[in-house]
């Protein structure tokens, strides 16, 4: 299943998760959170951050925000996963 990132391609902290599940070569589905319209400040967003950040990464039922912990997560996952299949 790819894994759902919520966030704006305009976002620095967007930018930085999309470069590190580009440079791994994950899956992953872009949906787009509307900061003009305050998309982020609200109950169905904040359900997946209370701080109303982008961006937000859904991996199943695991939901993580702060970029540099989705990096991180996302880096050990690969290595996690590739490890297993050697
Ligand atoms: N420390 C957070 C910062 C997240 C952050 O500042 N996101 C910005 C966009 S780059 C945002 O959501 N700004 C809207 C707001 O704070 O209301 C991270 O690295 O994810």
């Amino acid at each position: 299943m790819a894994l759902k990132l919520y966030g704006a391609p305009m976002s620095t902290c967007t930018s930085r998760v999309m470069a590190c599940l580009h440079e791994k070569a994950v899956d992953f589905e872009l949906i787009p959170v509307d900061l003009f319209t305050c998309e982020h400040k609200q109950p169905p967003f904040l359900s997946k951050n209370p701080f109303g950040q982008i961006p937000v990464l859904e991996d199943g039922d695991l939901t993580l925000f702060e970029s540099r912990a989705i990096t991180g997560y996302v880096a050990e996952k690969i290595q996690r996963n590739r490890l297993r299949s050697h």
